[in-house]
């Protein structure tokens, strides 16, 4: 989790979630489908939600019931694609 300091761990630490906030819901939604694409090459899928210009996003492993590196890998690529996105 060092290597993610924004991200928490989740109750039962078999998840972390972050909160990204955009300028407004065509960011947020431009980012959602880069992450999209980016998740289905690596077969790693997101659970997340979005309202207007917030999306939160959870990462877990759902074949090992817990989090491991691909977790970390995903949640780093969320941060350095919302970087894109901050002015
Ligand atoms: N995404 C996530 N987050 N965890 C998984 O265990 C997972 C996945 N498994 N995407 C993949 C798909 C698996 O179900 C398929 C069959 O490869």
């Amino acid at each position: 989790m060092r290597a993610v300091p924004r991200w928490s761990l989740g109750a039962d630490a078999t998840s972390m979630s972050r909160d990204f906030l955009f300028t407004d819901f065509t960011q947020a939604f431009a980012f959602m489908t880069q992450l999209a694409l980016a998740a289905e090459k690596r077969d790693h899928h997101p659970e997340w939600s979005n309202v207007y210009n917030r999306v939160n996003i959870t990462w877990t492993t759902h074949d090992a019931a817990g989090l491991t590196q691909l977790d970390i890998a995903m949640a780093k690529l969320c941060d350095s694609l919302f970087e894109r996105y901050q002015q």
